[in-house]
């Protein structure tokens, strides 16, 4: 396994091989038996754009032979930060069978973000578009290529510029050996668990089984017209089960810029769309856009919510509304998957967040000493299987706070388990404000508010909101007086460091001092209590 990476122990590898779970086939392999199987039929639905499963496999070729035309080769960390576009697939498929890892990043990421992955990764190459969604790509791309040394080539699906042009890539398939299926395949990002965010090592093997199962799971057939809208280079919309899901069972994939229905719907109808996954507050805007809407929805059979918790009351909302099969989706771009099933009852996917997938998962609800806690109790939530990392990339300094002596992940999550095995999430211990699916680590933006130099202290917690689930709240010490307009500065500051909009606090409040605990840290549940009670007085807009 590529070196910075922990393999599973020997035992697991056989006992996974032998119940034939990992399968002998990379990424790359398996989409050329996808397109051997569905050649054909539409894969990809891109605007205009239509590719059949045998177009994207040549693209996929064709692209492989010209990154590594590039100088890129097995190995080689690549950062695609690209958009839900038909180039998003073709990329990631050509790096899979060039045995170059694509890094995930996501479209809301800017220049911080992206530096701080390329550095970490010790990325060679940037995949970007020219312009997405009024920001352009390439001026990121000019500041990082400055500060990354590793960093060489920087890929435009667009208009490059002074940079190479995705189209220009295209050129003879070469013969390439296939990457070991139990080698990295790519890098998700986490959403923290403590400090920054750490990249996670998928292999071939671990994630095509993810896409297997939940797949199956779902009851994916060539018929699935899979819609995604949230960012394909997020684990939940790539493969649980996805994009992947959808071409291992040689259905098709629309790609949609954004989940607003203004958009969407209009695909639903023009596409027939049968599933589609959602986050908690898009549930709620289509449920509440489904009751007017003009457009014909009757094609869904499906609905996938998942990635922040979603209250019973909204979920019973949205089956009514839509009358289809609705499936709850907890899961972590480390691993673990737990999803509700078609054929579970009402109640099951309204109040719980469904079983783990694999019959190998092993998880655990421990107390604060790590002792398992009594059936239907709260406990932090450890978890060991066939799909969930053993260690994170490069982080041999963390490793013993984020995994147990015995290989298990400590999630962060609190959760308990039902009779029947269902897990309902029930809060969190790790310190990350979830803001509707989109995670905020609380350190990163501290780190990011502490370089101001009127900011003292700082404490970022989430505050309960009505549509996002969570909002960003920062309570800030400042260094003398606190100056007019301040926190508009404060908001002004981040944006220029490059931080993602997604991570900008919502909410500012201006202390004295924060509150500590007895050890001297800042005190987040009392910081949290006080988000609390401002965020009851003065509701955000539900916008
Ligand atoms: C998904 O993945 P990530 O890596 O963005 O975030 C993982 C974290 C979990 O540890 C948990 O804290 C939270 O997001 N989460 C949920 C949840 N699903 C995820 N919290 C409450 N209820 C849920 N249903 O978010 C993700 C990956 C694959 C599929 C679905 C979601």
């Amino acid at each position: 396994m590529l070196a910075g990476c922990v393999e599973w122990p020997e035992e697991f590898v056989s006992r996974y091989i032998a119940k034939g779970y990992w399968e002998a086939r990379s990424l790359g392999g398996l989409l050329r038996d996808w397109a051997r199987e569905h050649d054909g039929r539409t894969a990809l639905v891109d605007g205009e754009q239509r590719w059949t499963y045998r177009e994207l496999d040549e693209r996929a070729d064709r692209l492989a032979a010209g990154f590594r035309n590039l100088g890129l080769g097995p190995g080689d960390r690549v950062v695609v930060h690209l958009p839900n576009t038909a180039e998003f697939v073709a990329v990631v498929f050509a790096l899979f069978r060039l045995g170059a890892l694509p890094v995930f990043a996501l479209p809301a990421h800017r220049h911080s973000e992206i530096s701080y992955l390329c550095a970490y990764a010790q990325a060679t190459a940037y995949v970007i578009p020219d312009e997405h969604q009024g920001t352009d790509f390439r001026k990121i791309a000019e500041r990082v290529l400055a500060e990354v040394p590793s960093l060489r080539e920087v890929v435009v699906a667009g208009e490059p510029g002074r940079f190479t042009g995705l189209d220009e890539l295209y050129t003879e398939p070469c013969r390439l050996p296939e990457p070991d299926p139990g080698d990295v395949a790519f890098f998700l990002l986490s959403g923290g668990t403590t400090g920054l965010p750490k990249l996670i090592p998928r292999t071939h093997r671990d994630y095509a089984y993810n896409v297997r199962l939940s797949a199956d799971n779902a009851g994916f057939t060539q018929d699935t017209t899979y819609l995604t809208v949230l960012p394909a280079a997020h684990n939940y919309a790539f493969g649980c089960p996805g994009v992947l899901g959808a071409l291992r069972a040689g259905g098709k994939v629309v790609l949609a810029d954004s989940g607003n229905p203004d958009l969407a719907f209009p695909l639903i109808e023009r596409e027939k769309v049968t599933v589609s996954a959602l986050v908690p507050p898009l549930a709620l805007v289509w449920t509440d856009a489904a009751a007017t809407t003009r457009y014909d929805l009757s094609s869904l059979e499906l609905l996938q919510v998942g990635g922040a918790r979603f209250e019973e009351a909204a979920a019973r909302r949205m089956l009514d509304r839509f009358g289809c099969v609705l499936q709850q989706s907890f899961g972590m771009a480390e691993g673990l998957l737990a999803q509700t099933a078609p054929s579970d009852s009402e109640d099951i996917v309204t109040r719980t967040q469904g079983r783990p997938l694999s019959p190998d998962d092993e998880v655990r609800l421990v107390d604060s000493a790590g002792r398992d806690v009594a059936e239907g109790e709260t406990g932090l939530l450890l978890v060991r299987g066939p799909y969930t990392l053993r260690g994170y990339y490069r982080a041999d300094e963390h490793h013993a706070r984020d995994f147990t002596q015995d290989g298990f992940f400590i999630t962060g999550d609190l959760a308990s388990r039902t009779p029947t095995g269902h897990l309902i999430v029930r809060g969190r211990v790790k310190d990350v404000i979830n803001r509707g699916g989109e995670k905020v680590s609380a350190d990163e933006v501290e780190g990011h508010l502490l370089a101001h130099p009127d900011v003292r202290d700082v404490g970022v917690v989430a505050a309960p909101d009505a549509l996002l689930g969570e909002r960003t709240c920062a309570f800030v010490v400042f260094r003398g007086r606190q100056r007019e307009g301040a926190f508009g500065e404060l908001t002004g500051f981040l944006h220029e460091r490059g931080v993602a909009d997604y991570k900008i606090p919502d909410r500012w409040e201006a202390l004295e001092e924060l509150p500590r605990t007895g050890v001297g840290k800042a005190d987040k549940v009392q910081l949290r209590a006080r988000a609390a009670r401002a965020a009851a007085r003065r509701p955000t807009r539900l916008s």
